[in-house]
């Protein structure tokens, strides 16, 4: 059943150059829409949530919910595996456990979250946020994707209503446990068969503008120009080298470059790169970013171009709960599981939720540690192992 879903749930969204299903897009609505389907074949409560979060339910007889889950949405040309396998494997997992064990005590609940990427809209843990009453009331009206879409209006379209955001927001929850894709290679270069997540990477994304002064290509000799582009590039390779000698586990991308007006006999007028920045102590990562704001300011002024910096996110680190990881760490044992403790290097809604909830996740390998991308794979056993981990970490709290 896991592999049938980690398939079909592959198909929404996917295209030759890999998965592009993000918020409230069409894929997603088919996503949404599959998954309350296989929620109620596996006999449990679906519902959808205020922001898009679809929920599948198994009623306890006491109090207190112990939510398990995942982002159902992806990076543009991701790969299947990325948030899907927590939403999949935590439904499986929840099928399974009603099958074998009935009703549990405390209630059970998997959460495909709407949002984790910001593929779409800067709306960054939107899912997670809703459910912790963390989302601003006027970000419906003000969040716009890169086509100019309001998020109100794509709410809208996916027949959710921006007004009642507020209503997404929960007081019952007792724990959450992720079930996640390692996305680097530590377990497949080491054989380990799952990965017990002690801390997240604070994580900062911010956009670099660059003006300098758009002329000709041809008649403008080099001595004369103020090059946006190349102002850029020199900020951009003199930030790097700098993260590159902070070292592990430091690291500094920038993934998504504007070039304007972007005509070869044009000498650049505008040059725009996002930063993420990510490190697992908030103090090294600021101390970067103020090594990243200091770079910019001197290569802007030895070009003689002007530099502008907006901080588009702004992730703290987390560390995950002792005695959650402890459980986890039996149910490997349980489960005939090899485990390791080890950082995450990618983000995750648990970084956030581990600021209200004991919150703990679960890896499984990622063959050649390839993650954001149409390679991203783990095979069906590992997928199934980390589900039975799971299931039976979560046997032990809810029963
Ligand atoms: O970027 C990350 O680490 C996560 O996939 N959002
Ligand atoms: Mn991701
Ligand atoms: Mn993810
Ligand atoms: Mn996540």
């Amino acid at each position: 059943m896991l592999g049938t879903y980690v398939e079909e749930l592959g198909a929404l969204g996917e295209t030759p150059d890999g998965m592009y299903r993000f918020m409230y897009d069409e894929a997603w609505q088919q996503a949404r829409d599959a998954l309350l389907r296989w929620i109620d074949d596996a006999g449990l409560e679906g519902r959808v949530d205020a922001v898009g979060n679809v929920f599948g339910r198994l009623p306890g007889s006491g109090d207190g919910v112990v939510l398990t889950g995942s982002h159902v949405d992806t990076v543009p040309s991701g790969g299947k595996y990325d948030g899907a396998l927590g939403v999949v494997g935590g439904l499986a997992a929840l099928a399974a456990l009603r099958a074998q064990h009935g009703t549990p005590v405390r209630t059970l609940e998997v959460v495909a979250l709407c949002e984790e990427e910001s593929s779409r809209f800067p709306a960054n843990f939107f899912g997670t946020r809703g459910m912790l009453g963390l989302i601003a009331p006027d970000e419906p009206d003000r969040l716009r994707d890169r086509e100019g879409v309001l998020l109100a209006d794509a709410m809208r379209q996916a027949g959710l209503d921006p007004a009642a955001v507020a209503s997404a927001e929960r007081h019952d929850l007792r724990a959450f446990l992720e079930l996640h894709i390692e996305q680097g290679r530590v377990l497949a270069d080491e054989g380990v068969d799952v990965g017990l997540v002690e801390v997240i990477p604070g994580i900062a994304w911010e956009t670099v503008t660059v003006r300098g002064r758009q002329d000709h290509a041809g008649a403008t000799p080099m001595d004369l120009r103020r090059d946006a582009l190349q102002a850029a590039a020199q900020m951009a390779r003199e930030i790097t080298t700098a993260v590159e000698q902070e070292g592990r586990p430091a690291v500094v991308t920038t993934g998504r470059w504007t070039v304007e007006p972007g005509q070869p006999s044009i000498v650049p007028g505008l040059a725009r790169f996002s930063v993420d920045l990510r490190h697992p102590d908030l103090g090294v990562r600021d101390r970067l970013l103020d090594t990243v704001h200091r770079i910019c300011a001197t290569v802007a002024e030895r070009h003689g171009v002007e530099v502008e910096i907006v901080r588009d996110k702004d992730e703290e680190p987390a560390t995950m709960d002792a005695d959650l990881l402890d459980v986890l760490r039996g149910s490997a044992e349980e489960c005939g599981a090899s485990w390791r403790r080890m950082p995450s290097g990618a983000g995750h809604d648990s970084q956030l939720m581990a600021s209200r909830v004991p919150t703990a996740m679960v890896f499984v390998p990622s063959v050649e540690g390839r993650s954001h991308t149409p390679a991203e794979y783990t095979s069906p056993a590992d997928c199934v192992r980390g589900a039975s981990v799971l299931a039976t970490a979560l046997h032990h709290l809810a029963w």
